[in-house]
């Protein structure tokens, strides 16, 4: 830890209110962000934690329009959602504000009023895509294209998913608004400028040469952008919703979501702590940390800091801004229009008191030097192998042995051994390695760390083996105990970051209180005689069935999404009326239906087609039909194909059948009862 700073400002990115937050927000921002302020407040240090909910720009208005209800309506929902489910999470919040809140509101206004008198933008007339239907410039995510750089065919007006490069509406190719479907148009209008290359030389100093600690795809990606030169960028939108912009002839005209969101984070400081709020943004002592996803990085390296730096009064820039890199789900990318992620509400109320087990596998998978898979599998792996078997584990025996053989009361150690010299020295190197580790924002390594003192702690009792030593030493076993208590108590601590129900329970049963760091591994946390509560499980093993569960909501969205996302194929060119007379279609009843043998395709039909030597037709049906459900039942087929052999079955025919959107097959018949033979037509 720098100890030249006096206080720390933790920033998370502010979710859009358009959706519930999901693993993907979990494991890039709060978790980690919260990891960091816990431990900072663990150490003493002055900390406050800052988040809300972005609930201006496009992705709001899209989801309203979409819903037929209001972009308020939207944000009051998923502001609450969000807010309610963190908090059910354990991420610590000082603050968890909004930024329709008035404050906010005021202090964006000001904040661009302040620059606008300053003459700190460029006000500038362009053209711009236009929805003559809709009657609106189409800003960001309204515009639909193909994208310049990787031709992605659904890239938006703001950002291509697919590659991250973020664009101009007026960048795609061929696009299309998101409102209407039809193509815009190129209108005048004009916009609010921040010329971002004055700032070029300023920030280029700044972070490339002073802040070559930053992770390497942050450094990189502010390397790049700055490579290829800052340009001027709008700041303001054609649009109804956001926050106004309040200089004379801007009707119609609101703040670019991008500008003012950040913003949120002052205002949202200031709504904590009216009367000093100023000192967690302009003391040169307050190191200020930005925790955000990599698709933020330019605007929080580049774009804000510049706003920032225009507005001066003392402003500071962020010390550090440690940006994840994207998690996926089960090999897919996450998506909240797909409805592909693991939903944090939901994950709530289907895994009660699971909490550390979610911030725990989030943490140990972190994406934070490439993108990484959240898997079912890995979750309950991880669950059952490593917080169960490792973890839970030690911290039972401890306290099981404890009562077994002192009555629950620590028992007094006698003079210590090497080994028990040796693993609490082991405890005290780990417990340096977590620190050094979360103050560098490597927090997987950290949670690592801190499992090996777990780890430590059972090598230690497979060692001394104390339910032997109870046979003949009583003395010797004390000892061990006393030692392992020690062990448990600085886990209950060192865990409080990471796992804080997990730490909170433990701390219970030990009477362990005022936690603080330099508790953990210190050899005399839990003095001798006093009382350790009944043991309770800390973790339990997570059954098959619920993950499975999991996995089949998974599935359960992919099917919904194919199905919503269906059309049926294009008509196909025409044919001449001959052409289709020469196809026999007729009805036939099935007399017998049953699996081909090793084909698990394949089901034979024997058809009764009139001729009174039934025929047999072979298809490739079996995966949609229990035989059963088809005998007796009229079916249409084509008669007049050439017969062919299948799995050795010469099959004469073909039965008609429809494939539905959510791919399921059904067969084609008749919707009264017809003779057999008929012909269809
Ligand atoms: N709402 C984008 C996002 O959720 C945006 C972050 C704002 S942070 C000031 O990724
Ligand atoms: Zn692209």
């Amino acid at each position: 830890m720098k100890k030249d700073f006096k206080r720390t400002l933790v920033t998370t990115a502010l979710p859009y209110a358009n959706g519930p937050v999901h693993i993907g927000h979990l494991a890039g921002v709060y978790v980690p962000a919260d990891i960091y302020t816990r431990y900072l407040r663990l150490n003493g240090r002055e900390v406050l934690m800052i988040g809300g909910s972005d609930e201006h720009g496009v992705p709001i208005t899209i989801k309203a329009r979409r819903e037929g209800v209001t972009p308020q309506d939207i944000v009051d929902r998923y502001h609450s959602i969000i807010k309610e489910s963190m908090s059910g999470l354990g991420i610590s919040f000082d603050i968890y504000s909004r930024t329709t809140s008035d404050i906010h509101h005021e202090m964006a206004s000001e904040f661009f009023r302040h620059l606008y008198e300053k003459g700190e933008f460029i006000e500038r007339s362009s053209k711009q895509l236009y929805d003559e239907k809709a009657g609106q410039f189409l800003a960001d995510r309204y515009v639909t294209g193909e994208c310049p750089h990787c031709h992605n065919p659904r890239a938006y007006g703001d950002q291509c998913e697919s590659c991250g490069t973020s664009l101009a509406p007026t960048d795609l190719i061929n696009p299309r608004s998101a409102l209407t479907d039809t193509v815009p148009v190129m209108r005048d209008t004009f916009h609010w400028y921040l010329p971002l290359d004055k700032w070029q030389d300023y920030l280029g100093k700044w972070i490339l040469e002073g802040h070559k600690e930053w992770r390497p795809n942050v450094y990189g990606q502010c390397k790049s952008w700055l490579e290829m030169g800052l340009q001027p960028r709008a700041v303001s939108r054609d649009l109804d919703w956001g926050v106004p912009v309040p200089v004379e002839g801007a009707d119609g005209k609101v703040l670019y979501v991008w500008f003012d969101a950040p913003i949120g984070y002052i205002s949202n400081t200031r709504e904590l702590l009216p009367d000093s709020w100023e000192k967690w943004w302009k003391d040169p002592e307050t190191r200020i940390i930005n925790f955000i996803g990599k698709d933020n990085i330019v605007f929080h390296c580049i774009v804000f800091p510049a706003m920032l730096s225009a507005y001066g009064d003392g402003y500071q820039l962020p010390d550090n801004v440690p940006a994840n890199e994207f998690l996926n789900l089960e090999g897919d990318k996450i998506s909240t229009s797909r409805n592909w992620a693991v939903w944090l509400h939901e994950y709530l109320e289907d895994f009660p008191g699971k909490q550390d087990v979610l911030r725990y596998v989030l943490t140990a998978n972190a994406p934070e030097t490439k993108d990484n898979d959240f898997t079912w599998a890995d979750f309950q792996a991880r669950n059952n192998n490593e917080l169960v078997a490792i973890l839970g584990n030690f911290v039972n025996r401890a306290l099981v042995l404890t009562h077994k053989y002192f009555g629950g009361k620590v028992p007094a150690p006698s003079a210590l051994q090497a080994t028990d010299l040796d693993v609490l020295a082991e405890i005290r190197a780990l417990k340096q390695s977590v620190a050094d580790a979360i103050e560098g924002f490597h927090f997987r390594d950290a949670l690592r760390e801190a499992m090996n003192m777990a780890r430590a702690g059972n090598k230690y009792l497979q060692e001394t083996e104390p339910w032997k030593t109870a046979k003949t030493d009583m003395e010797r076993t004390a000892t061990i105990l006393h030692t392992a208590l020690q062990i448990t108590a600085s886990l209950a601590v060192v865990f409080e970051p990471f796992l804080p129900f997990m730490s909170e329970k433990l701390c219970r049963i030990l009477g362990l209180t005022d936690l603080n760091w330099d508790m953990v591994g210190c050899g005399e946390l839990l003095s001798a005689g006093s009382d350790i509560g009944e043991p309770e499980l800390l973790f339990e093993k997570i059954e098959d069935a619920a993950v499975q569960a999991q996995v089949q909501k998974l599935l359960d969205a992919k099917k919904a999404n194919a199905v919503a996302a269906w059309k049926p194929d294009p008509q196909a060119s025409d044919v001449d009326i001959d052409t289709f007379g020469r196809c026999d279609l007729r009805v036939g009843t099935v007399l017998e239906c049953e699996r081909v043998p090793k084909a698990d395709k394949l089901l034979r039909f024997l058809i009764d087609d009139g001729t009174g030597s039934p025929r047999t037709i072979v298809s490739g049906i079996a995966k949609y039909y229990d035989p059963e459900q088809l005998r007796g039942k009229q079916i249409c087929f084509i008669a007049n194909l050439p017969p062919r052999k299948l799995r050795g079955v010469e099959s004469c025919g073909m039965i008609l059948s429809a494939v539905s959107s959510d791919g399921s097959l059904v067969v084609i018949g008749p919707t009264g009862p017809v003779a057999p033979g008929s012909k269809v037509g």
